[in-house]
């Protein structure tokens, strides 16, 4: 039987890499994020590539009732969830802790954390009901290490990797695996989001060295997604060759 992922976030970077990968192996996929049109692309571009069936599912994870309103609603062929991939999230800003926006702070809070606490707590009451199911968080290094500047978002990667934590302790007991992933620096649309448009600020992040791809974040995910049923990776922390964790790279 196939098997089905939901996957946050699918519009750009990771959660579009995601998609392709598992739709590429057979998977039906529920792609979700705000922009309409994109995800619709990318969902007419799967079921043509692959010949799997694609739900796009259009809404902000901000947003408790929309979450809870197209998830608890899933057409029944669609609620047999084995994988959920908590991707949806941005940083917004990168300035010192006294000159930070309040209002880059709340989104990054609303998105990062209570976002990926509403897409689990909605998609969850499905996998319970199988005794069966896998929840993908995506942290990051930023997690591990607060850098200069990084303050809120790192805050917000904290708390991905604590909700992990809990998750597997307390979703044990319905055979829930629950997995934490931790890239380093990706090239995606994560900074230029980040720099708010700004492409050249975004561009220097990556140069100087070889950053990690949106695909090798997809094929870890896989991996992780398709261990047997009594393996679980707890928490992985993914970077290029040239970055040591947040704090270092080499760029020589
Ligand atoms: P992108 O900017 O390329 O993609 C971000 C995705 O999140 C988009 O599909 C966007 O969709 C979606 N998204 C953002 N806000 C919301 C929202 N409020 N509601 C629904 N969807 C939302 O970035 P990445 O792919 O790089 O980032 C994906 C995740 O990986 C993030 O959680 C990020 O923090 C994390 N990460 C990224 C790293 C990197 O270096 N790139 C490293 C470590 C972690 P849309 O705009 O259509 O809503
Ligand atoms: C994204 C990577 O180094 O910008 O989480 O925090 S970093």
């Amino acid at each position: 039987m196939s098997r089905i992922i939901l996957v946050t976030g699918a519009t750009s970077g990771f959660g579009k890499a995601i998609a392709e990968k598992f739709a590429a192996n057979g998977w039906h996929c529920i792609i979700t994020g705000r922009r309409a049109g994109r995800l619709n692309e990318i969902a007419a571009a799967l079921r043509e590539q692959h010949a799997v069936n694609v739900l796009p599912l259009v809404f902000d994870v901000q947003q408790k009732e929309a979450v809870f309103a197209q998830i608890t609603n899933l057409p029944e062929q669609w609620q047999h969830i084995d994988v959920v991939v908590n991707n949806a999230g941005l940083a917004l800003g990168r300035d010192s802790f006294e000159m930070a926006d309040l209002a880059d702070w709340e989104t990054m809070i609303d998105t990062n954390v209570k976002g990926l606490l509403y897409v689990s707590k909605a998609v969850l009451p499905f996998m319970i009901a199988r005794k069966q199911g896998h929840i993908i968080n995506i942290g990051s290094t930023a997690a591990k290490e607060v850098y200069p500047n990084g303050n809120v978002y790192c805050a917000t990667k904290s708390a991905v990797e604590a909700i992990s934590k809990a998750q597997r302790i307390d979703l044990l007991q319905h055979k829930i695996k629950v997995t934490a992933i931790h890239p380093g620096a990706v090239e995606t649309a994560f900074s230029v989001v980040r720099f708010k448009g700004d492409e050249a600020k975004a561009k220097a992040v990556y140069e100087g060295y070889k950053p990690l791809h949106a695909a090798d974040i997809a094929d870890t995910c896989y991996y992780c997604a398709t261990l047997p049923q009594h393996v679980c990776i707890n928490d992985l922390v993914i970077t290029c060759t040239a970055q040591a964790n947040s704090l270092f790279t080499y760029k020589g």
